[in-house]
């Protein structure tokens, strides 16, 4: 797991100062210092704080069970139940939800009539057949019925398979026949940036390349000029709805351990690798960094704007702010696409209390200038989260002055699919916060940087980031393959560890500071992305030899840089280019396509014969070139280099 040759440490650019938590702040926060003291005085059954912020059929007795790595292990509930049914009593009429489509188009769903159309579409997924613990797939825009869909399968007990929208129909298939899924809820198809693009035929298409069969439902959200065709086994979500109208379905009691969803992350390997979250401790995670880390309260309104098809939508937009009771504003489309006022506008226009993006679309915003924030009143604002990747210090000051006017306090979360909720953050209200660095691991759990033999290394010296506390969000794979008990063997000093895969600098105080993947995964604009499955796309092309991924930049922005060897010196690049880009977008989705496609007679190798990409990773960075001793055709460089630059 510990990949130690490709991975050097810069330690050039440490953090700038801390920043005081702004006072206003703190008199409202939501949780105290006293109350976290909790964590070093109880250990593991402070965690009860976050089970209690839920409601049980079977109230948990055992917190945590070390023996079985289990959370709440004697406790059901339902995730739906969480969401909507115990708001009922107190805030029925309140809004739940408030949608903005692409098109301008606004819709809302109090908690009543959100828990109106849940109950009917969980209906009709059990008249189709649905039953607990079916895999369900949702492949959609945001929009407000793959909300609806997934708090209905989470009713039901049936798990929902999120696969997002831009991915293509092949990466969708294998998802399917990964989680042996014979039930898919899709939309005829979704807007970017204001153009249509059809899913129809998607079902079809899948069908084709799966064992199981498939009973489908569409959505329609292109309208009327865009009929899809129904074919058999295929359904219309709106006459689901209709046909189901007013109908109640009791919520099915979970045990905590029971999966809630699955989702597909990217892994080491060429395969996407899949996350299975489960009911009782990823809710409470989830539920418990809302309240403590996000400080949403259920007067709020609350703007996400990550994609419900990443582990962000279920998180940070689903699960834990509706378990809050809190109004959550749903935006279809991405955070910084133009116009450069929207998302000020709509800021505004809701009275936004909270704001959660990326590291990215500030850096966008931050190039498109003030005068856009400006124009608005964004008063409301209260506090202001990001996540995803790293943030520079500038863009962090640039957030707090312009967005934040110096008074919201900015949580920079540091956590992973395969975590469900934030494990590294500074508590707004509580600590101070350092621009740069995410901040202290979340009171309860224990990130420590160690060195390739898995010794923990001196503070502010880099080395790999491993969390060495079990925490309820953790997925079922982990708690399958690594026993609390069990020494995975990683760590000498610790019973157990889970290697997260980034580097990381931990200071003196237990700030820890992000520097990156350290494995064959790279972080391009907060997405994931395996450089394994790219690189097997690409390799896949006709008239392709080698291929190597790395992430880089342009002076602007990161990017996806490919780098490819074709298989004779007399290729006709153009077409090359083309078959690549082409071959990225039937296979994975046109979201991956490379941002540089390089083409290299050969690429650089060690002595050993691995493709030595930290090596493309400087050329691609404009970087100084570090050791280049082990290389065996050290020849290639300075063409390699020239190549980047002029492509
Ligand atoms: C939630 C999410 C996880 C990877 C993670 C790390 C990077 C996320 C970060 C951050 C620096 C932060 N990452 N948050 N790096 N500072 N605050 O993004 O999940 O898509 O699985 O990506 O994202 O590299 O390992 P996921």
């Amino acid at each position: 797991m510990l990949g130690g040759e490709e991975f050097e440490i810069e330690t050039e650019e440490l953090p700038a100062d801390r920043v005081a938590v702004p006072e206003s702040f703190a008199e409202q926060a939501n949780v105290t210092p006293g109350q976290l003291r909790r964590f070093t005085e109880e250990g593991v059954d402070a965690w009860e704080m976050a089970g209690d912020l839920l409601t049980w059929d079977r109230p948990y007795r055992t917190v945590f069970d070390a023996e079985a790595c289990d959370w709440f292990p004697d406790g059901q509930l339902n995730a739906s139940v969480n969401c909507l049914d115990r708001h009922l009593d107190e805030r029925k009429n309140q809004r739940a939800l408030v949608w903005e489509g692409q098109l301008g188009e606004t819709r809302t769903d109090t908690y009543l009539e959100l828990s109106r159309k849940v109950n009917a579409v969980a209906a009709g997924l059990r008249e189709l057949g649905v039953e607990e613990g079916d895999v369900v797939t949702l492949h959609m825009p945001v929009i407000p019925e793959l909300l609806v869909t997934m708090l209905a399968c989470a009713r039901i007990g049936a798990v929902h398979a999120v696969v997002y929208a831009g991915f293509s129909a092949e990466a969708l298939a294998t998802r399917m026949a990964e989680s042996n899924s014979s039930y898919l809820v899709v939309s005829d198809g979704y807007y970017r940036r204001g153009d249509a693009v059809s899913l129809t035929n998607r079902a079809e298409t899948v069908r084709a390349g799966l064992d199981q069969d498939v009973t489908t439902v569409v959505v329609d959200r292109l309208g009327d000029n865009h009929q899809y065709p129904l074919g058999a086994d295929e359904h219309q979500y709106r006459r689901l709805l209709a046909d189901h109208r007013g109908e109640t379905v009791d919520p099915v009691p979970r045990d905590a351990t029971d999966e809630l969803f699955l989702i597909y992350t990217s892994g080491t390997t060429g395969e996407p690798k899949r996350v299975t979250h489960t009911t009782g401790g990823y809710l409470a995670h989830t539920a418990w960094t809302s309240h403590a880390v996000l400080d949403i309260e259920p007067s709020d309104t609350y703007l996400c704007t990550a994609d419900l098809g990443w582990i962000t939508g279920h998180s940070y937009i689903v699960y834990g702010p509706l378990a809050l009771g809190t109004t959550v504003l749903l935006r279809e489309g991405e955070a910084d696409q133009p116009p450069r006022t929207k998302l000020w506008e709509l800021i505004e226009k809701h009275a936004v209390d909270i704001l959660y993006t990326s590291p990215t679309a500030i850096r966008t915003f931050m190039k498109w200038g003030e005068e856009y924030p400006e124009e608005y009143d964004l008063s409301s604002l209260r506090l202001l989260g990001t996540v995803g990747e790293p943030i520079n210090p500038d863009v962090w000051q640039w957030l707090y002055e312009h967005v934040g006017g110096g008074e919201c306090p900015v949580v920079d979360t540091w956590w992973q699919t395969e975590t469900g909720g934030h494990l590294i953050t500074t508590i707004p209200g509580v600590d101070e916060m350092q621009p740069g660095t995410a901040g202290p691991a979340l009171p309860g759990i224990e990130a420590t940087v160690v060195d390739e033999t898995g010794a923990e290394v001196d503070p502010n010296t880099g080395g790999y980031l491993a969390i060495e506390t079990p925490w309820p969000g953790m997925p079922r794979e982990l708690s399958e393959e690594t026993r609390w008990a069990e020494t995975s063997g990683v760590l000498p000093d610790s019973e157990w560890a889970y290697m997260t895969g980034d580097g990381a600098v931990v200071d003196d105080e237990g700030y820890v500071t992000i520097l990156g993947r350290v494995d064959d995964v790279i972080n391009v604009s907060g997405r994931r992305y395996g450089t394994l499955e790219l690189e097997s796309v690409i390799v896949g092309v006709e008239g392709i030899a080698e291929a190597a991924v790395v992430s880089g930049y342009d002076g602007r922005d990161q990017g996806i840089y490919a780098y490819a060897n074709p298989d004779t010196d007399a290729a006709d690049e153009l077409a090359l280019r083309e078959a690549i880009y082409q071959a990225v977008e039937t296979q994975i989705g046109s979201f991956a396509r490379p941002d540089r496609i390089v083409f290299t007679p050969e690429l650089p190798k060690t002595s050993s014969g691995k493709i030595m990409r930290r090596l493309l990773s400087d050329i691609a960075h404009g970087n100084e070139l570090g050791d280049t001793s082990a290389l065996r055709n050290p020849e290639v460089v300075g063409e390699i280099e020239s190549a980047t630059q002029s492509d």
